[in-house]
């Protein structure tokens, strides 16, 4: 298994407190796979408003707040969803923001259907689409994208990937150490 780092904890100014992403989804039932994200932008500073929009339960709702995203100083918008996961291309059609698609996995087609609906856009209306249930990388996405602009937190996330490095490293030499049956056996 894989366990992520853990980074220091961060001084984060009041400024950073604004929310410059938004992590939107279809259902509370989509919040286990959509936490991750929220848990990642948190690791890195970065704030971020997290609401349940319904495309076609909420549709209003929806409509109003894609359309107010930008000029409320989202810079990012991560939008999950399952099944038939509208979501994220209709909060994209609404809005010239970055949207990052999280396809839920679903019991019926083990969110293949997710990911179809979602990675699936047509010409003009892109949305970038992470791996189903992959909710840690949408988090990493938005802030990679943000720190385009933004050197301190480019300079954390590259210190992230020297600690993704580090421990892929460690376990390396662990392995040559113990050899492979000692290794496997201390992993569980
Ligand atoms: C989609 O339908 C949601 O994104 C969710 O993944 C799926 C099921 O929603 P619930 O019936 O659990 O509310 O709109």
């Amino acid at each position: 298994m894989t366990v992520l780092p853990r980074l220091a904890p961060l001084d984060a100014s009041p400024a950073d407190q604004t929310p410059r992403v938004a992590v939107v989804m279809g259902s509370d039932s989509d919040l286990p796979t959509m936490q991750p994200a929220v848990e990642m932008l948190q690791r890195f500073g970065v704030a971020c408003e997290v609401r349940v929009l319904s495309a076609h339960r909420t549709p209003r709702e929806m409509v109003a707040f894609a359309e107010a995203a930008a000029g409320r100083g989202f810079k990012v918008i991560i939008a999950g969803a399952g099944g038939a996961a509208h979501l994220p291309g209709m909060v994209a059609s609404l809005t010239t923001l970055p949207v990052i698609g999280v396809p839920v996995q679903t019991r019926a087609l083990s969110g293949v259907d997710s990911l179809h609906s979602i990675v699936q856009m047509p010409a003009g209306i892109p949305v970038a689409t992470v791996a189903i249930g992959n909710g840690a990388n949408a988090g990493l996405l938005a802030a990679q994208i943000l720190a385009t602009a933004d050197a301190a937190l480019s300079r954390r996330l590259e210190a992230y990937r020297c600690e993704l490095h580090d421990q892929v490293v460690a376990k390396d030499g662990r392995l040559l150490e113990l050899g492979s049956a000692a290794y496997l056996a201390q992993m569980s």
